[in-house]
Protein backbone atom coordinates (compact mmCIF):
# COMPACT_ATOMS: atom_id res chain seq x y z
CA UNK A 1 0.00 0.00 0.00
CA UNK A 2 3.29 2.45 0.81
CA UNK A 3 4.81 1.73 -2.60
CA UNK A 4 0.89 2.75 -4.15
CA UNK A 5 0.70 6.01 -2.13
CA UNK A 6 4.21 7.05 -3.13
CA UNK A 7 3.75 6.36 -6.67
CA UNK A 8 -0.05 8.04 -6.37
CA UNK A 9 1.80 11.22 -4.81
CA UNK A 10 5.01 10.98 -7.73
CA UNK A 11 2.40 11.06 -10.49
CA UNK A 12 0.84 14.10 -8.84
CA UNK A 13 3.90 15.77 -8.25
CA UNK A 14 4.64 15.16 -11.90
CA UNK A 15 1.10 15.96 -13.00
CA UNK A 16 1.62 19.50 -11.43
CA UNK A 17 4.48 19.79 -13.05
CA UNK A 18 3.54 19.12 -16.77
CA UNK A 19 0.03 21.58 -15.74
CA UNK A 20 3.24 24.38 -14.87
CA UNK A 21 4.17 24.24 -19.20
CA UNK A 22 0.74 25.12 -20.28
CA UNK A 23 0.44 21.92 -22.57
CA UNK A 24 3.63 22.23 -24.01
CA UNK A 25 6.49 19.94 -24.00
CA UNK A 26 9.61 18.97 -23.28
CA UNK A 27 10.26 19.44 -27.40
CA UNK A 28 8.54 23.07 -27.44
CA UNK A 29 10.89 24.31 -24.94
CA UNK A 30 14.12 26.43 -26.51
CA UNK A 31 16.44 25.59 -23.81
CA UNK A 32 16.14 22.78 -21.67
CA UNK A 33 18.43 22.14 -18.48
CA UNK A 34 19.19 19.07 -16.54
CA UNK A 35 20.11 19.54 -13.11
CA UNK A 36 21.05 16.68 -10.37
CA UNK A 37 21.49 17.64 -6.98
CA UNK A 38 24.63 16.06 -5.13
CA UNK A 39 27.50 17.04 -3.23
CA UNK A 40 30.66 18.43 -4.70
CA UNK A 41 33.65 18.87 -2.54
CA UNK A 42 31.83 18.41 0.48
CA UNK A 43 29.07 21.29 -0.19
CA UNK A 44 25.41 20.79 -1.92
CA UNK A 45 25.41 21.98 -5.16
CA UNK A 46 23.01 21.37 -8.59
CA UNK A 47 25.30 19.26 -10.75
CA UNK A 48 24.65 19.96 -14.83
CA UNK A 49 23.79 16.72 -16.63
CA UNK A 50 24.39 17.20 -20.81
CA UNK A 51 25.54 19.93 -22.81
CA UNK A 52 27.54 22.47 -21.75
CA UNK A 53 27.09 22.54 -18.34
CA UNK A 54 27.42 18.79 -18.22
CA UNK A 55 29.36 18.02 -14.41
CA UNK A 56 29.50 21.68 -13.89
CA UNK A 57 28.34 22.44 -9.95
CA UNK A 58 25.49 25.41 -9.63
CA UNK A 59 26.06 26.01 -13.54
CA UNK A 60 24.94 29.70 -15.21
CA UNK A 61 21.90 28.80 -17.11
CA UNK A 62 22.64 31.26 -20.41
CA UNK A 63 19.03 31.63 -22.12
CA UNK A 64 18.31 34.39 -24.28
CA UNK A 65 14.63 37.06 -23.47
CA UNK A 66 11.79 35.28 -24.83
CA UNK A 67 12.82 32.11 -24.74
CA UNK A 68 10.87 29.32 -24.04
CA UNK A 69 13.45 27.66 -20.86
CA UNK A 70 12.71 24.23 -19.23
CA UNK A 71 14.72 23.34 -15.98
CA UNK A 72 14.35 19.83 -14.77
CA UNK A 73 15.53 18.72 -11.36
CA UNK A 74 16.66 15.39 -10.70
CA UNK A 75 16.81 13.99 -7.07
CA UNK A 76 20.42 12.40 -7.12
CA UNK A 77 20.87 12.23 -3.12
CA UNK A 78 18.00 10.74 -1.48
CA UNK A 79 17.38 14.33 -0.10
CA UNK A 80 14.51 16.73 -0.32
CA UNK A 81 15.27 19.32 -2.85
CA UNK A 82 13.68 21.89 -4.67
CA UNK A 83 14.78 24.50 -7.52
CA UNK A 84 13.37 28.14 -6.87
CA UNK A 85 13.95 31.01 -8.36
CA UNK A 86 12.84 33.83 -6.20
CA UNK A 87 13.09 36.69 -8.43
CA UNK A 88 10.50 35.21 -10.81
CA UNK A 89 8.26 33.55 -8.29
CA UNK A 90 8.79 30.34 -9.49
CA UNK A 91 9.31 26.89 -8.15
CA UNK A 92 9.66 23.55 -8.77
CA UNK A 93 7.49 21.19 -6.44
CA UNK A 94 9.94 19.04 -4.14
CA UNK A 95 12.20 16.40 -5.75
CA UNK A 96 11.96 13.55 -2.55
CA UNK A 97 13.85 10.39 -2.95
CA UNK A 98 16.30 9.31 -5.73
CA UNK A 99 15.58 9.69 -9.01
CA UNK A 100 12.69 11.73 -8.42
CA UNK A 101 12.34 14.45 -10.86
CA UNK A 102 10.41 17.69 -10.94
CA UNK A 103 10.35 20.42 -13.60
CA UNK A 104 9.76 24.37 -14.19
CA UNK A 105 8.43 25.82 -17.71
CA UNK A 106 8.82 29.59 -17.97
CA UNK A 107 9.83 31.87 -21.09
CA UNK A 108 12.24 34.09 -19.81
CA UNK A 109 11.30 37.80 -19.51
CA UNK A 110 13.82 40.93 -19.27
CA UNK A 111 17.57 40.50 -19.31
CA UNK A 112 19.38 40.29 -15.94
CA UNK A 113 20.96 37.62 -13.70
CA UNK A 114 18.37 35.76 -11.33
CA UNK A 115 19.42 33.55 -8.60
CA UNK A 116 18.18 29.98 -8.52
CA UNK A 117 18.54 28.13 -5.32
CA UNK A 118 17.31 25.43 -3.11
CA UNK A 119 14.32 26.22 -0.81
CA UNK A 120 14.86 23.74 1.73
CA UNK A 121 15.89 25.15 5.09
CA UNK A 122 19.82 26.04 5.26
CA UNK A 123 20.57 23.69 1.43
CA UNK A 124 21.18 27.18 0.16
CA UNK A 125 23.97 28.04 2.50
CA UNK A 126 25.36 24.83 1.90
CA UNK A 127 25.65 25.44 -1.49
CA UNK A 128 22.83 25.08 -3.76
CA UNK A 129 22.94 28.29 -5.51
CA UNK A 130 23.77 29.25 -9.10
CA UNK A 131 22.49 32.43 -11.60
CA UNK A 132 20.10 31.94 -14.73
CA UNK A 133 21.50 34.98 -16.77
CA UNK A 134 18.58 36.34 -19.61
CA UNK A 135 20.24 38.27 -22.81
CA UNK A 136 18.86 40.24 -24.86
CU1 LIG B 1 18.18 21.15 -1.28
Amino acid sequence: MKTQYTLAMLLLVVGLALAGCGGRTDDQADQVFHLRTGLVEGRMAFIGVGGAIDGVANPELAVKAGERVRIELHNGDGISHDLALPDLGRQTPPVMGRESVAALTFTAGSSGAYTYLCSVAGHRQAGMEGQLVVTP
